[in-house]
């Protein structure tokens, strides 16, 4: 089998981490192609709890090899602190590439995320503070520093001075902050240089290598679909392409290389950061979802938003990304609820839309028009087959299925490795 692209379906915190591990015993390589270290992706085994952001899950599979592509933005030193921090829990780290053509974050990259959400006050996105939309946006403006330019000292300062010549400008005209050091940003670059060399690679010409001679390739994406660059709720976005076609552009595989296309998708919705949210609750049904969820950001410990189900968001998420299966996550979560609402389409100022509007104010205004399914009250966490699950929880999925665009092939019933029913 080649690619198999795998992507989160709202914004984000599916259960990506834990999808992708169980994968990983049938890949050979794993890639990490968009976002950097505002990705948190936890993955349960045993009584082990692993959380990782710059690292695609799969790296946990012994005999994998994990890559970061050229679509990633870059923290250097907090990829080294997630290494030794794998390498001190004994798990195996060192196939690992690196793309020459990734772009690095730094010190002024993490220091203009900070103080533009400050300056933006209440219009401030809630992002997570590490540098991501800054080093995206020097990319696209031409000024950005490859992981290939520390290894060329001159070219690396020439263009870091260049980077650093307008933004120091802003920094004490605007936000009246002392100017950011060439000198100090290039010494730091440098002194990875020795650790960061056996790690660089073309990592496109190697994953092409790898789909022909037949490998398997699954690439996992960061963030999600509703939070995708152009295709979500913009501007509460991240800055990169999370969606199923990010995984060609974010790291130089052709489109028609990929198979499948999985949309992990939780039984309720969640959102972390500003944004419209049509299903979100704020009585003590949201807080139930976050407290039995465990619904807190795995970087920033912020806590989620909490919302039901919404069926629109998922039949977009399967057109914008071709999803050939969706696995379904935290069914477990709604045990104990008496009835369980989902939203089947929107009102928007008094007209009904049964797909996600276009217009984002529309968006902004959209009410759930609300569908609802008996609970359960049985413990599912053990259930390995679909005919395991009470009959409600069988009538809530298949429900879901028939609204959402794809089949679900899988559906989670609990943090553990284990705890999934496989069905297709
Ligand atoms: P950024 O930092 O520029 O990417 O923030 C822009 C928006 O993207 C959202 N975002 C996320 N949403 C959910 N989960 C993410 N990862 C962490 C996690 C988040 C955490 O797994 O829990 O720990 O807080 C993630 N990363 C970015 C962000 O909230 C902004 O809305
Ligand atoms: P990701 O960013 O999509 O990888 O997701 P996160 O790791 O940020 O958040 C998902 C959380 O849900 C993690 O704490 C997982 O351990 C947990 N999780 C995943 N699948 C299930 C499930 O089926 N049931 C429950 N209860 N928890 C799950
Ligand atoms: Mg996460």
């Amino acid at each position: 089998m080649p690619a198999i692209v795998l992507i989160g379906a709202q914004w984000g915190d599916e259960g990506k981490g834990k999808a992708t591990d169980l994968l990983a015993e049938r890949i050979d390589y794993v890639v990490k192609f968009n976002g950097g270290n505002n990705a948190g992706h936890t993955v349960v085994i045993g009584d082990e709890k692993y959380a990782l952001h710059l690292l695609p899950s799969g790296i946990l599979t012994p005999g994998v090899t994990p890559v970061i592509s050229n679509g990633v933005v870059i923290d250097i030193s907090v990829l080294f602190a997630e290494l030794d921090a794998l390498n001190s829990r004994g798990i195996d780290t060192s196939k690992l590439r690196v793309s020459a053509n990734a772009h690095v974050i730094t010190d002024y990259h993490r220091t203009l995320d900070k103080v533009t959400e400050r300056f933006l006050g209440k219009r401030q996105i809630g992002t997570t503070g590490r540098g991501i939309g800054p080093t995206y946006a020097d990319k696209i403006n031409r000024v950005g520093i490859r992981i290939q330019d520390i290894f060329d000292e001159g070219i690396l300062r020439q263009k870091v001075e260049a980077a650093l010549e307008i933004k120091n400008h802003l920094l004490a005209k605007i936000y009246n902050r002392r100017a950011i050091s060439a000198d100090a940003v290039i010494e730091e670059l440098l002194s990875y240089r020795e650790r960061l060399a056996p790690m660089v690679a073309d990592t496109a010409l190697e994953l092409n290598q790898a789909l022909e001679a037949d490998k398997v390739v699954l690439f996992e994406g960061g963030q999600a679909t509703m939070l995708d660059i152009d295709h979500g709720t913009y501007p509460f976005v991240t800055s990169s392409n999370a969606t199923a076609g990010g995984a060609s552009t974010g790291s130089g595989i052709g489109p028609n290389k990929i198979e499948r296309v999985i949309a992990v998708i939780k039984a309720y919705t969640t959102r972390v950061g500003a944004g419209p949210f049509p299903t979100e609750l704020f009585d003590e049904d949201g807080e139930y979802l976050r407290a039995k969820g465990f619904e807190f950001g795995t970087t920033t410990g912020r806590p989620r938003r909490c919302g039901w189900y919404d069926a629109p968001i998922a039949r977009y998420t399967a057109r914008i990304n071709g999803v050939t299966d969706f696995v379904i996550t935290k069914l477990d979560v709604l045990t104990g609820l008496e009835q369980i609402p989902v939203c089947v389409a929107y009102d928007v100022d008094g007209v009904r839309h049964d797909e996600v509007p276009v217009n984002q104010s529309d968006f902004h205004h959209a009410k759930p028009i609300l569908e609802y399914f008996p609970g359960w009250t049985e413990d599912i966490t053990g259930a390995r087959t679909f005919s395991d699950l009470p009959k409600n929880a069988q009538d809530y999925v298949t429900a879901l299925e028939a609204m959402s665009g794809a089949r679900f092939s899988a559906i989670g019933v609990g943090p553990a490795r284990d705890a999934i029913i496989v069905q297709h």
